[in-house]
């Protein structure tokens, strides 16, 4: 009798537990959340994308997977250069990270920061779509992340409050914000300008008080930032380097998933990141350049270097080039080189 009600009892709680670990198709080991690290969040092209990532690993695990995005690097208290240090230790679970942020831990992605070695769209698409990019992903796959797919921030056009450049000279002396890798502290001084390093939260306030003079980034953020309401009046597009993004899970994270599921997170990081891509790429190209044109509309000043500009511009960099081509692994640089004169 008394075995029977044990029985009826441990019955009862199976049928209790049981629906919870496995009706919903949750397994037991799955987090409630996962934290989804960004600098950027929406409007930004790089915010819609990671958002859009969450979405997409929701709707192809039915939910199984739960993703929130954690925008303005707020998983590192703003620190976007800790990103992925906080990724290896699993503090953050995954992220849509810029190659610049966590070029000071994996030193051969100041690669796509060396001055003038992409001229156009398509170089950057023939490295993260060939041998290099697949190489950059076989080493981050030994530092305890499994990247998915490249996303992009973009082009970096530089502006300022103070004056038109279209020669480096007109850089001299101008207090430029610059990121978190030295390379472009070597870039900037080499032209002339004084660069000062700080993290996207600080380079608000710092170039609306005018503390710095000038900064560069995507046209995207420039104009979703609203820079031209902070005083940023001249634009100069010399597309002298561009940031790609990565779309990563942290490893353990990773391996806690079920294939199904891994399988799942990876398509949808693959069609969040070609989204993603023609979002930050829209209005800036020859056959469609509204976001120009919205810009030079805010009052902004805009150069378009010509080719002979932009020589004097890369001639003033050549030996920060050479010193980082050192650096990043000439083989790889070298690997890059080959890969964009074959472009198509
Ligand atoms: O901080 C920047 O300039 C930004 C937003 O472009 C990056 O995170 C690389």
């Amino acid at each position: 009798m008394k075995s029977l009600r044990a029985l009826l009892a441990g019955l009862a709680l199976a049928a209790m537990v049981l629906p919870a670990t496995f009706g919903s198709g949750v397994a037991a080991d799955y987090k409630a959340e996962y934290k989804l690290s960004t600098v950027l969040g929406k409007p930004f092209p790089w915010g819609i994308g990671g958002d859009r990532w969450a979405e997409l690993v929701k709707e192809k695990t039915n939910g199984r997977i739960n993703v929130k995005m954690y925008p303005g690097s707020s998983l590192v208290n703003g620190d976007q250069t800790k990103e992925f240090t906080a990724l290896r230790q699993g503090v953050i679970d995954m992220a849509v990270g810029s190659t610049i942020n966590w070029s000071p831990q994996v030193k051969e992605l100041n690669l796509f920061s060396l001055p003038f070695l992409m001229p156009d769209h398509k170089a950057m698409d023939a490295l993260t779509q060939g041998p290099v990019g697949k190489q950059l992903f076989d080493l981050l796959a030994t530092k305890d992340v499994v990247p998915l797919a490249w996303g992009e921030n973009g082009f970096r056009e530089i502006s300022n409050s103070k004056r038109a450049i279209s020669k480096p000279e007109d850089l001299k002396g101008l207090k430029i914000r610059v990121v978190g890798s030295p390379l472009y502290l070597d870039t900037f001084t080499a032209l002339g300008a004084n660069p000062t390093q700080m993290s996207w939260a600080d380079a608000q306030p710092a170039l609306s008080t005018g503390a710095v003079d000038g900064q560069e980034n995507p046209l995207a953020v420039f104009v979703a930032a609203k820079l031209p309401t902070l005083g940023q009046k001249h634009l100069t597009l010399w597309g002298y380097v561009a940031d790609p993004l990565i779309f990563v899970v942290n490893k353990e994270v990773w391996a806690s998933w079920s294939k199904e599921d891994q399988e799942a997170v990876r398509a949808a990081a693959v069609q969040a990141a070609a989204e993603e891509i023609a979002i930050s790429r829209k209005g800036i190209t020859a056959q469609d350049d509204s976001l120009l044109k919205d810009i030079a509309a805010q009052g902004v000043e805009v150069v378009q270097l010509t080719p002979d500009q932009q020589k004097a511009f890369q001639a003033a960099t050549k030996a920060v080039y050479e010193k980082w081509a050192k650096q990043i692994g000439p083989d790889l640089v070298k690997s890059a080189e080959t890969s964009i004169a074959a472009r198509k």
